[in-house]
């Protein structure tokens, strides 16, 4: 079977509609037909300022809600990123084949650092697509599902696979993204023409999958639009409706098309409301399996210690393999 690997950053208290829609919604359904790992990237999430009781308690949060979106530790292998040291260990190695301008044109980073100021963005901030890469190259992944802006991240693990097998011999899979056209990319609702992201939306920009389903009803009443009156799909000169209509879309598992049938002649503001009750009809039941899983940090904890031993076996070849090719002497 194919092999597919992702990861997301316990970063904060709920994933949002844009992770879910753009990325977690295709790992579940890729867990069927292939062998998955998944991972908590609890490495990634110490690239900026954090809190280390926070990171804690939302790495098993985060392991709470990808169980609750359907991840099934016996059809996935579900673990956290700092269990299984070969991540780091390759990363290393990596970035000695990487070039510091390679690394520099990293548009995250420099969007992030630009942010941040770069006197305090972290090297760790700068190193962090060539750990991505490491992740993915470890367990030799055909796809990886992620949402456009992680499509630049892909091309440099691609570029970094195949200058290490030209170098050293055969070592990685080259992987491909795999990226959902419809909702590649999910905007903010109060700035319609910008990601809907964590660090640099507002909160009333963000739909998070354990707000209240009153909470994200309001938010959502409050979206963005336009001053016409007409719901139609037309990302350049509407992109608040065209948001709308592909979150409602994907969320009912229809056409846009068909959605924007559903609205000839009506308003916004069923528009809206509509939206409103479908995140809350997935909210809902999502938040009752996320508390369940909560209720029980032994039993998650033992799911992610299954996860990460499998994830090691799988890891370590790969890097022994590493090892070998570019000369290390093995210990005695
Ligand atoms: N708005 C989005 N639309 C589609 N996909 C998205 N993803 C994130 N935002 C959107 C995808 O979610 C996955 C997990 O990403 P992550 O762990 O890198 O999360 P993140 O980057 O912390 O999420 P944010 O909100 O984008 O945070 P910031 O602002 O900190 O960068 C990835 O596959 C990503 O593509």
């Amino acid at each position: 079977r194919p092999r597919v690997l992702s990861g997301i950053q316990p970063t904060a208290d709920s994933f949002h509609l844009g992770n879910y829609l753009g990325a977690l919604r295709q790992w579940v359904a890729l867990q069927d037909d292939h062998e998955a790992f998944y991972c908590v990237v609890d490495l990634h999430a110490i690239t900026v300022e954090h809190d280390p009781a926070e990171l804690a308690r939302r790495t098993r949060v985060a392991a709470a809600q990808l169980l609750g979106l359907g991840l099934d530790p016996d059809r996935c292998t579900l673990f956290v990123q700092s269990h299984v040291p070969e991540h780091a260990r390759l990363s290393w190695i990596l970035e000695c084949i990487t070039g510091f301008g390679e690394a520099g044109r990293m548009t995250q980073f420099k969007d992030k650092s630009a942010k941040q100021g770069t006197d305090r963005a972290t090297v760790g901030l700068f190193t962090y697509p060539i750990l991505q890469a490491a992740d993915i190259l470890l367990y030799q992944a055909d796809r990886v599902p992620v949402g456009e802006d992680q499509r630049q991240h892909l091309e440099l693990t691609r570029n970094l696979a195949q200058r290490f097998n030209h170098r050293f011999g055969e070592t990685f899979r080259v992987p491909e993204p795999h990226i959902p056209q419809a909702t590649a990319k999910i905007y903010d609702l109060q700035d319609p023409t910008a990601k809907m992201s964590k660090s640099a939306s507002s909160p009333s920009g963000i739909v998070e999958l354990l707000d209240p389903p009153r909470t994200s009803a309001k938010k959502i009443r409050s979206a963005v639009t336009d001053n016409e009156r007409e719901i139609r799909f037309d990302p350049e000169n509407k992109p608040g409706i065209a948001n709308l209509l592909t979150i409602n879309a994907a969320m009912t598992d229809r056409k846009v098309a068909e959605v924007e049938a559903e609205y000839v002649g009506r308003g916004y503001g069923d528009l809206k409301k509509d939206l409103g009750e479908i995140v809350a009809a997935f909210a809902e039941p999502f938040a009752e399996k996320v508390n369940g899983y909560l209720a029980d940090p032994a039993e998650l904890d033992r799911v992610l210690a299954r996860g990460a031993t499998r994830a090691r076996e799988v890891s370590g070849a790969t890097l022994a393999a590493v090892h070998e090719r570019i000369g290390f002497l093995p210990p005695a």
